[in-house]
């Protein structure tokens, strides 16, 4: 059996150590990804868009470079604009989301193109997306597919 005095050093002592594992985690995590979905490919359909939400938690803008998965040949982030009341959709260089800010891919804005899938998509199936920032840092993030009638309700 453990005196108080015991327990109290070793709580005293996970507690120390917590503080010190997740300062230490807080200060590398700058960027946090969530929430990556797709939706089903049709027949024959080979470009998918992809939507997933950053979180900045730094104070510094963050870049990216690229993206990339084995799922696809090529992938570009692209907005929408507005040309001649028709909606466009537009390559963009690179993505930056400002420091303690966030920034959401979603269906109608932004997006993520991938290019020539390897294979089709279905519902509950998930893939690797690859994320390398400017500064080098390399994070990855899963894709979830979900059922097409899903897309129909967003969008109509
Ligand atoms: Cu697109």
């Amino acid at each position: 059996m453990l005196t108080l005095e015991k327990k109290v050093k070793h709580l005293l002592f996970l507690f120390f150590f917590i503080l010190l594992f997740s300062s230490v985690k807080a200060e590398k995590k700058q960027l946090a990804i969530h929430g990556g979905y797709t939706f089903e490919t049709r027949e024959g359909q080979k470009n998918i868009a992809v939507y997933l939400s950053f979180f900045n938690v730094s104070s510094e803008k963050i870049k990216i470079k690229e993206f990339s998965s084995e799922i696809a040949e090529k992938i570009e982030p692209h907005e929408m604009k507005l040309v001649n009341d028709i909606v466009k959709m537009k390559a963009v260089d690179e993505l930056t989301i400002e420091p303690k800010s966030e920034l959401f891919l979603q269906p109608g804005g932004t997006h993520l193109m991938l290019f020539n899938i390897k294979k089709p998509l279905r519902d509950n199936d998930s893939f690797e997306l690859t994320i390398e920032l400017k500064n080098k840092k390399t994070l990855k993030t899963e894709i979830m597919v979900l059922n097409k009638d899903l897309r129909n309700n967003l969008l109509n």
